[in-house]
């Protein structure tokens, strides 16, 4: 194991090469880690799992250089055969609960979650952190649920494990998450959609 689980999830990047427009994903990732993202996800869908998996093979050994951890979004398999630092599920793919007995205790578990019920649950079957969202409109991702920052304060002050906001945060609105106490936030077109994408990260986390 790479990481003790003691991560820092204050500016977590979620990819979507739809949001860059043709720019190179690896050169995007690194701009943005070069700014301070401290954690990657990588979220690629309509792609093959041969494409997926050598992509991920790729940006594992980009977040390998820069010693952070990498997380497939999931593809608990392609986790697996890359030996990723871990995996993020939501509420419609593997019970996390059973992602987590074939993960191993040793790697990193998320769960998307949008209600106290849900985050609760995450944690009962294993997980290591919690994504909420989504906080704030969005356009990367369809068919979200909404979730109040009041919601949010009342997540993480119940929840033990670490709590990542999601969905729609930008320079704009980062701000009013500071008050929530959250453990980080998830972006994914607030730096990959921008132009300079090292200086939206640092602006991001600036704010945060
Ligand atoms: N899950 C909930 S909202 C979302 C995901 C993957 C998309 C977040 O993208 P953006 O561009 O930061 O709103
Ligand atoms: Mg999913």
């Amino acid at each position: 194991m790479r990481f003790n689980k003691d991560i820092n999830y204050k500016m977590y990047l979620v990819s979507d090469r739809d949001i860059l427009k043709g720019r190179d994903l690896l050169v995007s990732l690194e701009e943005a880690i070069l700014g301070g993202v401290s954690i990657i996800q990588l979220r690629e869908k309509n792609i093959s799992s041969l494409e997926f998996y050598e992509m991920a093979i790729r940006v594992k050994e980009l977040t390998q250089k820069h010693n952070i951890p990498l997380i497939i979004n999931d593809r608990l398999d392609i986790a697996l055969a890359v030996d990723a630092d871990g995996v993020h599920i939501g509420q419609s793919d593997l019970p996390a609960r059973v992602a987590r007995k074939l993960l191993g205790q040793d790697k990193i578990l998320g769960v998307s979650t949008a209600n106290i019920k849900e985050a609760e649950q995450a944690v009962k079957d294993g997980a290591d952190y919690i994504g909420v969202g989504a906080l704030f409109p969005t356009k990367t991702k369809l068919n979200t649920r909404c979730v109040t920052l009041e919601e949010l304060s009342n997540i993480k002050n119940k929840i033990v494990i670490p709590v990542v906001a999601i969905g729609g945060i930008n320079e704009k609105n980062i701000y009013f998450l500071k008050k929530t106490n959250i453990d980080g936030c998830a972006v994914v077109s607030a730096v990959l959609g921008k132009k300079d994408i090292k200086l939206a990260t640092e602006e991001l986390l600036n704010i945060f």
